[in-house]
């Protein structure tokens, strides 16, 4: 592929700052970190680096809540840091993505400030949603909008002393931005420019289809359709003059659009719109042939027509760590089910997982990756003393939140806190056996996670750029042929697959049995 089409196919780690590796020792990681690791990722194979939210927080939600779009938080580091890291990244062919969150800002953040200074009716609370209350004295909500936490049944407003209500979908600590309002679209298009001249490649797009609200703020119960927040048609507009933005600098959008129908989903895929879009079908698709063939055949199908590739992703800083979801025979394929103490086989979870991996890695479109994935980590068990997670205290601890997936990295199992570089106890406590994944114990393990990951995105381009054909199979099998004679088989049935004569094996996720055949829960790359 050509250069500037880099994203088509291309491999992209998540890294969530705050976990990645602490360069000061002072228990939170940091651009210093990112920067001594990078010849760990240029090893790794990868394309380019997504950076979960870096910028000035009070960090209410893990940086998703952002005081300043501009600066980089203290804790992480500074603008020159940042500056650095991406023309370092850059010489060892590693690209920069931006993560931005567009629906609201910290209440922190000046504008939000100057609205509260400001008071009712005032035009610096014309950028975000206030509103009187209902009832006598207003002290119901002003609508029946529910929270966007899964497992939150919090109200999404918050009632100030002076009487107004903000709109908030996820914390108090966010507030919604109106999008209607032209300051902030100004705004948005000045800081997407800002980080393209600092040499980023790319920017993903935090929740966003839920920017555009109806500007009645009906109640949802009473007015379902056109739904008053989610998909609304307003969003393709403020897309499409993003989009002449990001042109300028040849910057790409992924943007984080969860919605389950397909075709509504494409509608952003578009060549005046959103490069790309997260495809999040494998989070909540079961380890069955039949079930993983239907989403792929699905995402393949919705990307076609609109010339966009595939995204595929087994993982993020949201949801329950693969090999645990892989592990849990019940809600394995839910990925907010992450009750506490739910049974777990971790050797089977690892099986699949590696499984998974071959499996995403061979298909056509863009791969994302999230740190930790890539050495197997399963979700940690948080003490609930210890939770820092905003979905955990919204949802009344009906749900552990989202931790358990943001544990710091074990680098070097000999070290103190497994090598994170902490001087002190890390933000989040690391469990007892973190130091069994770490990269040291890993790098020269010829069977490790890591090991596969490292062969197969080296391997993976012998795949080219060619479509999917599906191989005839027995039940229980998956097998598609790309370019050149490359195949991916992967057995998720109970029968050992005999693998096709005259075909020769590049890798595969575990062993073969005595007889030279493909076990159940393991994936093999042939070339004929
Ligand atoms: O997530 C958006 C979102 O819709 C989440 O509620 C998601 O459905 C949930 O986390 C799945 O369990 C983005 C970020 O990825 C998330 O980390 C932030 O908390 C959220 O936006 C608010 O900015």
């Amino acid at each position: 592929p050509k250069d500037r089409d880099w994203w088509r196919s291309a491999v992209i780690y998540q890294v969530y700052v705050r976990s990645f590796a602490d360069g000061d020792g002072d228990g939170t990681g940091d651009l210093a970190g990112v920067r001594g690791r990078l010849s760990y990722l240029a090893e790794l194979g990868v394309d380019a680096l997504w950076f979960s939210p870096w910028y000035q927080s009070p960090m209410k939600d893990g940086g998703y809540d952002v005081a300043d779009y501009r600066a980089i938080d203290p804790a992480f580091g500074t603008l020159a840091e940042a500056e650095k890291l991406i023309a370092e990244a850059r010489e060892l062919g590693i690209r920069t993505i931006v993560d931005i969150v567009p629906n609201h800002v910290s209440d922190q953040h000046p504008w939000f400030r100057a609205a509260l200074a400001a008071g009712p009716g005032s035009p610096e609370r014309e950028l975000f949603h206030f509103r009187p209350g209902r009832g006598p004295d207003g002290e119901l909500p002003p609508n029946d909008w529910p929270s966007q936490f899964v497992g939150s049944t919090e109200p999404v407003w918050t009632r100030l002393a002076d009487g107004d209500w903000y709109l908030h979908l996820f914390t108090p600590e966010q507030p919604d931005l109106d999008w209607t309002h032209p300051a902030v679209r100004q705004e948005h298009e000045d800081i997407l420019r800002f980080w393209f001249e600092r040499g980023v490649a790319g920017v993903r797009i935090d929740s966003a289809a839920l920017l555009a609200k109806d500007p009645a703020l009906p109640d949802l119960a009473a007015h379902p359709e056109p739904h008053p927040f989610v998909d609304r048609d307003e969003l393709h507009d403020v897309y499409r003059s993003w989009r002449t933005v990001a042109d300028a600098y040849d910057g790409v959008f992924v943007g984080e659009v969860w919605l389950p129908d397909a075709e509504r989903f494409a509608r952003y895929l578009r060549p005046d719109e959103l490069h790309t879009a997260f495809n999040f079908s494998f989070l909540s698709c079961p380890w069955d042939a039949d079930r993983l063939r239907a989403s792929i055949d699905t995402t393949l199908a919705e990307h076609a027509p609109v010339g966009a590739p595939a995204t595929w992703v087994l993982c993020n800083h949201d949801v329950t760590r693969t090999v645990t979801r892989y592990g849990r025979e019940d809600t394995g394929f839910d990925f907010a089910a992450k009750a506490f103490g739910t049974p777990t086989d971790l050797a089977l979870g690892t099986r699949r997982a590696r499984a998974a991996a071959l499996l995403s890695l061979a298909l056509p479109g863009a791969v994302y990756l999230y740190q930790g994935e890539e050495l197997g980590l399963p979700e940690a068990e948080i003490p609930v003393d210890r939770i820092q997670d905003p979905m955990y205290f919204r949802s009344r601890g009906a749900d552990p939140g989202r931790d358990g997936c943001r544990v710091p990295l074990p680098w070097a199992a000999g070290l103190p806190h497994a090598g994170f570089g902490s001087q002190q106890e890390p933000w989040l406590p690391q469990p007892a056996d973190w130091t069994s994944y770490a990269v040291d114990r890993q790098q020269d393990d010829p069977d490790s996670m890591l090991t596969l990951y490292r062969e197969a995105i080296a391997a993976r381009p012998l795949f080219g750029c060619g479509p999917l054909t599906w191989l005839p199979t027995p039940e229980g099998v998956l097998a598609f042929a790309r370019a050149e004679g490359m195949t991916c088989v992967v057995n998720l049935g109970s029968a050992p697959l005999r693998l096709p004569e005259r075909s020769r094996l590049l890798l595969a996720s575990g062993l073969l049995d005595d007889k030279g055949r493909l076990p159940q829960d393991t994936a093999a790359w042939l070339r004929s």
